[in-house]
């Protein structure tokens, strides 16, 4: 900021930005508002759109306590996924979900890929409709009505919105039929407390941001905000994505935060908005950008449009890649490219005052100390501090701020981020705890910081994924096998689905494939437009009808810089319409 950027695209513009979006509007934060505590108090807890076998390994024990007690864990995923499909195992108590007599699993709901707003507002629909019923026939109803009247605006709004959708409306998209609709509503509406949780699967499409809104709506209909045992839990992935935001890295910052780093400081930092990720690749795209500096990631492998990726970095002045590991868009050479190697977090970071640590945010806004324990792999090696403050020291020679100082001792670091952000009061005596401390969650409180103090119901319109394409096209969702770790892939395996010794499979649903005239084993080609990822191999799946999935990020060639999440920008991952067709190369 001191050399007068903005421009910070980060791995948030392609995750859970929709989250750091989203959230605000409704509950005045953008980040989750539950703690582990809460998941031993909840009655029941919904997975919507992530897959913590493979991804967050730790969660599955949280899960399996919840499932111990007796509630439900209720999923709501196209896929059939092996971690979460042991919370209904019949010999476990949720067996009372288990409709034995037709044998349908009543708590896994294989909602179509990119229907999750029309499951929403249809469990809302029904909720409202039992509600009535409940005080019609003298109960006190389903609506936590004095903590609406109290904590929110909006109800009336988001009341007429969801009475004007239709049933059939919701249960073509959502591909659910409303029996299970209103199963799904059973289910909410008999546990006191709830909790949601989600992940990639709801962010990554067209409609992302107001989907988690509607997962909001829905949670604050029942009070289920800010009590014990009840919230919401976005699932996070790189170690210290919420934390990067929470100090301010951010292309779109308000006035308030730069005035006080201004301050902390002694700089001048510049007020226009700048480029999140999509922007940064458009502007690097028309030679409006001519330097990219990455700490970290693989930006060019891990972005939609991959081609316009590649020639954007080869045509840059300068691209400055600061990594632990070799990667593609370390390769993409342009005029000039400058690779610096990096200390990891894992490995011992020395500086004059002796060894350091850093600190993490993690899902539960609980920060901590991470300290590496490991002998580097060189004594070249430089940390990610020191090398961005030699960069700094470079570029501006009459820089206002002590670098070195900084460089010397991080608790001087630390200083300047409880200085610019008074919820770090403390900060580096905090952290001397095991375990850290916990950031201040408003909503965890009940209180909201949105303008007017309160909590707000959000009305989208329509429930349109796919804005009124035709609903014959497949929706093709993209996700991690077992075996990789984003755009690095350290296996061919993917143990769960059951695939081995390779990725270049397409999951799809053996009905759908019996209408295209298709089997498993077949070689086909997927076309979204003018785009094509040729000769992936049919695997028959148990996946919701008319949705297919691939792995990430080879299928990302499919997906358009331009197609992305109307209100946070994110790319639309998990919502490409595509048409299959047997391989040419086949044929
Ligand atoms: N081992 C491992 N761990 C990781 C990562 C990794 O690559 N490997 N990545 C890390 C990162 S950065 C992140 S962000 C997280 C990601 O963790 P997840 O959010 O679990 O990531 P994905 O594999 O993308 O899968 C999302 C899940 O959403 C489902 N899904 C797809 N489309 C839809 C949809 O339209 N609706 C619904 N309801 N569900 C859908 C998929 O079937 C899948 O089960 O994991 C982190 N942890
Ligand atoms: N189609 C599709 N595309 C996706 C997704 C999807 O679900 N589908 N998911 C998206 C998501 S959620 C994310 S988060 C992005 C991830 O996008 P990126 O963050 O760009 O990708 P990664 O593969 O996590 O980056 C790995 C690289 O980071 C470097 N690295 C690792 N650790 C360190 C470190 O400690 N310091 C430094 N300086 N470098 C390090 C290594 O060089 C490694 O090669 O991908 C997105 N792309
Ligand atoms: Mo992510």
């Amino acid at each position: 900021r001191e050399f007068g950027s903005n421009n910070f695209p980060d791995c948030s513009n392609m995750c859970h930005e929709p989250t750091s979006v989203g959230l605000p509007k409704s509950i005045g934060i953008g980040k989750g508002t539950v703690t582990l505590n809460d998941f031993e108090q909840a009655d029941a807890v919904f997975c919507i759109g992530h897959n913590p076998g493979t991804n967050h390994p730790r969660m599955l024990r949280t899960l399996a306590d919840v499932s111990k007690r007796g509630k439900p864990v209720v999923v709501i995923n196209p896929l059939r996924e092996r971690g979460l499909e042991r919370f209904q195992d019949p010999q476990s108590p949720a067996e009372m979900l288990t409709d034995s007599a037709t044998g349908i699993d009543r708590a896994y709901f294989q909602v179509k890929v990119g229907g999750d707003v029309a499951v929403f507002k249809g469990i809302m629909k029904s909720l409202f409709d039992a509600d009535t019923k409940n005080m019609n026939a003298g109960g006190s109803g389903l609506l936590d009505r004095s903590f609406i009247a109290e904590h929110t605006v909006g109800f009336e709004a988001l009341k007429s919105d969801i009475e004007n959708t239709d049933w059939d409306t919701i249960v073509r998209r959502s591909g659910l039929p409303r029996e299970q609709i209103e199963a799904l509503t059973d289910i909410y509406a008999s546990a006191e407390n709830v909790i949601f949780c989600y992940g990639m699967g709801i962010t990554q499409h067209r409609h992302g941001t107001e989907a988690i809104q509607q997962m909001v709506n829905l949670l604050l209909l029942r009070g289920n905000m800010g009590r014990p045992g009840a919230g919401i839990c976005p699932l996070r992935g790189h170690s210290n994505v919420q934390g990067d935001r929470t100090v301010g890295i951010t292309e779109i910052p308000n006035e308030a935060f730069l005035s006080r780093l201004d301050k902390a400081f002694g700089i001048k930092s510049p007020r226009a908005h700048g480029h999140n990720a999509v922007n940064a690749l458009a502007a690097m795209r028309d030679g409006r950008s001519k330097t990219f500096i990455g700490l970290g990631g693989n930006f060019a492998v891990a972005m939609s449009d991959p081609q316009i990726a590649y020639d954007a970095f080869r045509g840059l002045d300068l691209n400055i890649q600061i990594v632990t590991k070799l990667n593609r868009t370390c390769l993409l050479t342009a005029h000039e490219t400058i690779i610096l190697p990096c200390l990891g977090r894992t490995e011992h970071d020395i500086q004059e005052t002796g060894p350091q640590s850093i600190t993490v945010e993690d899902s539960m806004s609980m920060v901590h100390a991470s300290r590496g324990g490991l002998k580097p792999a060189s004594d070249e090696l430089r940390s990610e501090p020191a090398i961005i403050a030699g960069l700094a020291m470079a570029a501006l020679p009459e820089t206002a701020v002590d670098w070195k100082a900084l460089i010397a001792d991080y608790n001087q670091i630390r200083d300047k981020i409880e200085a610019v952000f008074p919820d770090f009061f403390d900060f580096n005596e905090r952290i001397q705890k095991p375990g850290g401390f916990r950031l201040r969650v408003g909503a965890s409180q009940r209180e909201w910081d949105t303008p007017d103090g309160k909590a707000h119901f959000l009305v989208m319109s329509g429930t349109d994924e796919d804005d009124g394409r035709d609903d014959t096209a497949l929706t093709l969702t993209t996700i991690r096998s077992h075996d990789q770790y984003n755009t690095t892939i350290y296996g061919l395996n993917d143990r769960y689905r059951g695939v081995h010794g390779r990725r270049d499979v397409l999951f799809a649903n053996r009905d759908d494939l019996a209408d295209l005239g298709l089997e498993e084993g077949d070689v086909v080609d997927v076309r979204s437009g003018d785009r094509i990822l040729a000769g992936l191999t049919l695997v028959d799946y148990s996946i919701s009808r008319g949705s297919l999935a691939t792995y990430f990020p080879e299928a990302n060639c499919l997906v358009g810089l331009d197609d992305k999440d109307h209100e946070s920008e994110v790319p639309a991952y998990k919502s490409i319409p595509v048409i299959i067709t047997k391989a040419e190369a086949s044929l």
